[in-house]
């Protein structure tokens, strides 16, 4: 798993898709060591033979779909199971993979098929997969029982980290008493937050594509490397077609590079009359083996663009751009970090009205699904992995550190195809102090001037914000991004003059904010990302009403003020610089 690609399921002549989405069986794990599960082995035989089962969505996070508190704050092993019916061709063909993938499961799972164990995984943002045609093939009546147990354990080894505490006072506290403590603010929502599904591929297949691309004049260059695996000398013709299906260039070979001649660029959202343009690039690969031929076919779009860093400026094909846009969660009412279509054109819909032609994936990897919206409408992407609450170093020692860079790895391979993908982010609000600081391109910076600090004052704000740039751009010389600023609103309050919590109040910090960022964009400040596009679930603490109110959309995605404040701001700059 670690050394192969990690390509989206598509369908095509040689592949095929079953979705899994749906109802499936649940069951938590309500022992007292969360253990009972593994010791029953519920994986061997129909959950609802362990015990009670409930209908469970996928995909969804578990914790608000029932009115049990017990499973809002549940921590610990949780058990779904679906029952599929496999096409028998696909289980008959020998020359058929057939692969079981989960989109993502928070935090850390463990896979079976008929009762045999197919899988593990440790991190809840990324996709993973086995194949499975053998374990079918076992059982020859084509019924394929799938069951997952998820743990959303957070420790200090985990990505995002966090501690369980165990108290024991009985005068004080209920007997057996656990606490998962975190140190990021947004709730540990947990179950299978992605599609499931299962694909085939052929034996001898497409595993992995990569693509870099560049232009000069009106030509475009994409430089690809195709992966085949299981045969050692595959034909591998690759074709490139336009929006209207023209095929605009080819190659054979396994590595090669496609010419364009007046390539149609990526654009991002306002730079441009056409943005979000991709090619797709069609992957054709046969082989002869022992008496059988083999050939899988696969399109990936892509989009032809550059990005650079000077010392002041970001270039996408070489002009500036400049990051007017927002942080995002993956967070909803009911389905929590579940992937939800209807929410997901929503919130583009809503990034386009807002003129915001960026948006930083906080504090997580979002959904492939989003990456791929974000490419066909141009809207760039600061992809996160989910080094968040790390910042305290002694709680960050060398087990994380590996589990860190795994994600990075496993992260760069799933996304480095993105045309929408312009930065990866390491961490948020790292150890800055530390020394591998000086390697990064550009600086992110978050701060909350008159609210964590010096809160209710306003007229802090010009002063503080402008020694934050001038001592990171003295420091480093880098170009900055202040990627979090912001205000909580309760929406509907109102003061005047302007109070913490008001609508009025957050418009009062954004305008303070944008005249300073006035003045440094003509220097090296290269974008200003709001915190938060919309209100999101927390832990509870005596600062969240109900989660985190800092949106400028309430959780339900209506406007506050300061939504509209930033909309004018947003078309403004892009008339400007766009
Ligand atoms: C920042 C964090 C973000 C929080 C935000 C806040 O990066 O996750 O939600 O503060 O407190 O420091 O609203």
């Amino acid at each position: 798993f670690k050394d192969s690609g990690m390509l989206f399921p598509r369908e095509s002549s040689s592949r095929e898709i079953k979705e899994l989405n749906g109802l499936w069986n649940f069951r938590a794990d309500l022992s007292l060591n969360r253990n009972l599960g593994f010791e029953q082995a519920w994986y061997k035989s129909r959950l609802a033979e362990s015990g009670p089962v409930i209908d469970m969505p996928v995909p969804a996070s578990y914790n608000d779909i029932t009115q049990d508190p017990r499973l809002r704050d549940f921590i610990g092993w949780v058990w779904y199971e679906r029952e599929v019916l496999v096409p028998s061709g696909w289980v008959s063909d020998e020359g058929t993979r057939v692969m079981l993938r989960v989109g993502s499961a928070h935090y850390y799972s463990v896979v079976w098929v008929n009762g045999i164990k197919v899988m593990e995984h440790e991190g809840g943002h990324l996709p993973f997969e086995a194949e499975i045609v053998e374990v079918l093939r076992n059982n020859p009546g084509g019924a394929c029982r799938i069951t997952i147990a998820v743990n959303n354990t957070l420790t200090l080894q985990t990505l995002p980290p966090g501690t369980i505490q165990h108290i024991d006072d009985p005068t004080r506290y209920p007997a057996d008493y656990v606490v998962q403590n975190t140190n990021f603010d947004f709730f540990n929502y947990a179950g299978l937050h992605r599609p499931v599904m299962l694909y085939t591929t052929p034996k001898v297949y497409v595993d992995d594509i990569t693509v870099l691309t560049t232009f000069a004049d009106n030509i475009g260059l994409l430089s690809y490397q195709v992966s085949v695996l299981g045969s050692p000398n595959p034909t591998v013709t690759v074709t490139l077609s336009d929006k209207d299906g023209r095929c605009v260039a080819s190659s054979t070979g396994p590595s090669g590079v496609l010419k364009v001649t007046d390539v149609n660029l990526w654009w991002p959202y306002l730079m441009h009359e056409n943005p979000g343009y991709l090619y797709s690039m069609g992957v054709h690969m046969t082989t002869s083996g022992e008496g059988s031929v083999y050939e899988d076919v696969y399109a990936l779009p892509v989009g032809i663009r550059t990005v650079q860093v000077t010392n002041t400026q970001f270039l996408i094909n070489n002009k500036p751009f400049y990051f007017h846009g927002v942080n995002k969660h993956e967070d909803a009412d009911i389905r929590g970090k579940g992937l939800d279509w209807p929410l997901m054109v929503k919130d583009f819909n809503l990034l386009k009205w807002l003129g915001a032609n960026s948006f930083r994936t906080s504090h997580y990897p979002y959904a492939e699904e989003i990456l791929q919206m974000a490419d066909r409408h141009g809207i760039v992407v600061i992809d996160e992995c989910p080094g968040v609450g790390i910042k305290d170093i002694r709680s960050f020692g060398n087990a994380s550190l590996s589990h860190h860079l795994a994600v990075m790895d496993e992260l760069v391979r799933r996304d480095k195809n993105h045309a929408s993908v312009v930065m990866w982010s390491v961490a948020n609000e790292p150890a800055a102090e530390m020394p591998p600081a000086p390697y990064v391109d550009v600086i992110c910076v978050n701060s909350y001037f008159s609210w964590y600090h010096d809160p209710g004052h306003l007229e802090v704000i010009p002063f503080q914000l402008n020694t934050q740039f001038e001592n990171w751009y003295g420091k480093y010389q880098k170009p900055i991004i202040q990627s979090e600023y912001g205000a909580d609103v309760v929406p509907g309050l109102h003061t005047d003059p302007p109070m913490m919590f008001t609508e009025e109040y957050q418009k009062i910090v954004l305008q303070n904010y944008h005249d300073v960022f006035d003045q440094k964009r003509k220097e090296y400040v290269i974008g200003e990302l709001i915190w938060n596009f919309a209100d999101f679930m927390t832990a509870q603490t005596v600062t969240r009403v109900v989660g985190n109110k800092k949106g400028i959309f309430s959780r339900h995605r209506q406007p506050k003020a300061g939504a509209f404040l930033l909309r004018e701001r947003y078309w403004r700059l892009a008339n400007e610089t766009g």
